[in-house]
């Protein structure tokens, strides 16, 4: 038996150094497939024979006795640790930031003014309803959460790609999750707001509305988890070495600019390729082609905020660019995907109470929840308060203090103190004068009580101002995904609650929503417990109008057959590459395409499970004889209708159109000729907005 001879083997290497937590000892064995380490019990024991159980006879009963089999079985039935009770879905990458302006005249946190430092960084993006092993283009808010490794201490800026959130108060937050989660007695929708109890709890909570308008626009449709922004949503303070403090407000802005899908798309996605966006972060590092955001603060003043026309420790009010502006001050680069998914993405545990000396909280009453949440759900997750020694969460600066013992303890400390005041031990950990200190600002005056102040009362301004300054498309994308979600309500009086809340954002996306509801009159509108504020318009908030002309980071599928024109197909693809995009080959078989020179070109994909979903553009360039047959195939068909309809540029030669044909796409300036690559790279750097009406209703 093979196996019985690895251990009988020479033992031939030594491993040297590599990652110790890996568990091998260090012996290579040299075996027929290579030089492997012994595989072992987790007590160290070689073993000789992992196919097989002990049993009394040949073709008898197992035995108690096996211990090898009972140690790997119960290892694997606890396997699974509990997922994330919002945000199981995720997907991590390890990079490092690097400070390019200093924020000195703010804090003292090195990592803020240390320019040309790079700190050690892990990010980790989710979709917040769904479980571990959903999909990844729900239309869902995505998180981006940051944990940066910095001489002074771990600080985890935990953030969304929505600067805002449904809610101003932590006491609400069980009940918001719940409402979106899969209903209890059913146990689905999976990962969809599209739902009852998700639009009576939104229905009955004004105070989600501004939020409302952000989850039906495009951003939560991204294109990739490159093209998202991030924002820590609430105002936290940066403290300088008297002790003065500046609000903050953090944004992550991705340098390959916004972009988003389109609602088919992300819905066809979720089925072509659940793991869209894993994928798409995985090969672009792999390749090379590091993910990067710049980092940009607002900083304003305790007088600044005074004078806003809102408050700004309401999570759900963000603060316009135009009123506070953004500086850069460092960029975020994704730069290693990790070793094991479950060690390091899975096991990552972000507290927005992991800050630094030179950053505070602000009063903000769901970021004082949050204080307390993430450290309590790393203790049940992760089962012990030594999540922080697991070293994806272990800080890389020294750390020492005086906690000791429970669950899974890494650590030896030494000697007998083990508290403090002491006077025994010369080296136990103390107190650091420059250590953390909270910002010594004046409470206000007030009665203590459950209450939520008259500034928190407007929820409706904001949300007006987002939905105003949106382009005309992304005003009609969002009506569009508020009569596709309430279509899907059971519930008429809920559907009718909400239409009645719009009326008050703007009384035509209250009618335009009606109308694709077919509700017969507009519902009452309820009573707005703060005057509606016309506040000035932010362009800034626009996606569509700010996308980047680009094809850097994007990917373009050809799809070729037998004899197709391999001058055409070089020249296209040297155009699209040299563009910065990526090219795959589609092809009806995944060993290639034999070209009109002779040649075979190995495809990337084959053409049924490689739609033109996952591409920003496609080209056919197809001989006749490939056109008629393909004409005939589905995939091709959908391929073509689906780039179409998805307002991607097309590339065709002859052979192609016979498929365009087929699929009943009218040409337009986007269906470009394949020999004219240098139109067609042009074409396919954005979106063909003009074509959306020719394909589909919008509200
Ligand atoms: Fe979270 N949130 N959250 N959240 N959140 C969690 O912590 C919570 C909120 C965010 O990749 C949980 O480790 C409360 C706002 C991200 O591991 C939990 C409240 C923002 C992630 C939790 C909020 C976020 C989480 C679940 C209201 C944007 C994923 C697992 C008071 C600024 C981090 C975990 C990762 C995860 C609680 C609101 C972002 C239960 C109580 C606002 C990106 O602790």
């Amino acid at each position: 038996m093979a196996t019985k001879k690895a251990a009988k083997s020479k033992v031939v290497t030594r491993r040297d150094g590599g990652d110790a937590s890996a568990g091998h000892g260090g012996e290579l064995h040299q075996t027929a497939g290579g030089k492997h380490p012994p595989l072992t019990t987790n007590q160290g024991l070689p073993l000789s024979d992992n196919q097989n159980s002990l049993r009394a006879t040949e073709r008898g009963p197992g035995l108690l006795e096996d211990f090898a089999l009972r140690e790997k079985i119960t290892h694997f039935d606890h396997e699974r640790i509990p997922e994330r009770i919002v945000h199981a879905r995720g997907s991590g990458a390890h990079g490092y930031f690097e400070l390019t302006r200093s924020l000195a005249r703010y804090t003292t946190a090195r990592i803020l003014t240390e320019v040309g430092q790079r700190t050690p960084a892990f990010c980790r993006f989710s979709t917040v309803a769904g479980g571990a092993g959903s999909i990844d283009t729900p239309r869902d808010v995505r998180g981006f959460a940051v944990k940066f490794y910095t001489q002074e201490g771990n600080w985890d800026l935990v953030g969304n790609n929505i600067p805002v959130f449904f809610i101003q108060d932590a006491m609400k937050f069980p009940d918001v999750v719940h409402s979106v989660k899969m209903e209890p007695d059913r146990g689905f929708p999976q990962v969809a707001s599209a739902h009852d109890t998700f639009w009576d709890f939104v229905s009955l909570t004004p105070e989600t509305m501004h939020m409302i308008m952000w989850v039906m626009s495009d951003r939560t449709l991204p294109r990739s988890l490159r093209m998202i922004e991030g924002f820590g949503v609430h105002s936290f303070r940066l403290l300088d070495a008297k002790g003065r403090s500046t609000f903050v407000k953090f944004h992550w802005r991705p340098k390959l600019g916004l972009q988003s899908t389109l609602w088919d798309e992300a819905v066809k996605l979720a089925g072509a390729d659940p793991d869209f966006h894993r994928r798409d972060l995985f090969e672009a590092i792999s390749s090379g082609d590091y993910p990067e955001w710049g980092l940009a603060v607002q900083l304003f003043t305790q007088e600044q905020a005074d004078a806003l026309p809102f408050d700004h420790l309401d999570a759900t009010k963000l603060i316009p660019e135009e009123l506070v502006p953004l500086t850069t001050v460092g960029r975020l680069v994704l730069d290693r995907w990790p070793d094991n998914f479950f060690a390091e993405t899975e096991q990552v545990a972000f507290c927005p109470s992991h800050v630094v000396p030179g950053i505070d909280f602000s009063n903000d009453p769901l970021l004082q929840g949050r204080l307390f949440s993430y450290l309590d759900t790393q203790l049940s997750r992760l089962g012990s308060p030594n999540f922080h020694q697991l070293p994806i969460n272990a800080p890389k600066c020294p750390f020492a203090n005086l906690q000791r013992d429970a669950r899974m303890q890494m650590l030896r400390p030494r000697g007998r103190v083990n508290y403090e005041p002491s006077s025994l031990d010369p080296q136990s950990p103390r107190e650091t004068p420059g250590g953390f200190r909270s910002a010594a600002v004046p409470a206000d005056d007030g009665v203590k009580g459950r209450v939520r102040p008259q500034s928190f009362a407007d929820h409706y301004s904001q949300a007006r101002l987002f939905y105003r300054s949106q382009s005309e498309h992304e005003q009609a994308h969002l009506a569009s995904a508020l009569v596709f979600e309430l279509s899907k309500v059971g519930t008429p009086h809920v559907r009718e609650a909400v239409v009645g809340h719009l009326r008050h954002i703007d009384p035509a996306l209250a009618r335009r929503v009606a109308d694709g509801l077919g509700l017969p009159k507009l519902p009452p509108a309820p009573r707005a417990a703060a005057p509606v504020q016309d506040l000035p318009l932010s362009p800034a908030l626009r996606i569509i109008d700010r996308m980047k002309p680009t094809l850097q980071g994007r990917c373009v599928g050809l799809l070729v057959d037998d004899g197709s024109d391999a001058t055409s197909v070089r020249a296209l693809r040297k155009a699209v590459e040299a563009a910065g995009a990526q090219v795959k080959i589609v092809a009806p078989r995944i060993g290639g395409a034999k070209l009109s020179d002779g040649k075979t070109l190995p495809a990337d994909g084959q053409l049924a499970g490689t739609p033109s979903l996952v591409f920003d553009a496609v080209a056919l360039v197809l001989s006749d004889s490939a056109g008629q047959r393909l004409a005939k195939e589905g995939a091709a068909v959908d391929f073509v209708r689906d780039a179409y309809a998805h307002l991607k540029a097309i590339a065709v030669d002859a052979g192609g159109r016979r498929v365009l044909a087929a699929g009943g796409v009218e040409p337009d300036p986007a269906v470009l000729d394949a020999g004219d690559a240098r139109a067609f790279v042009a074409a396919a750097k954005g979106r063909q907005w003009a074509r959306e009406p020719r394909v589909r209703t919008l509200a």
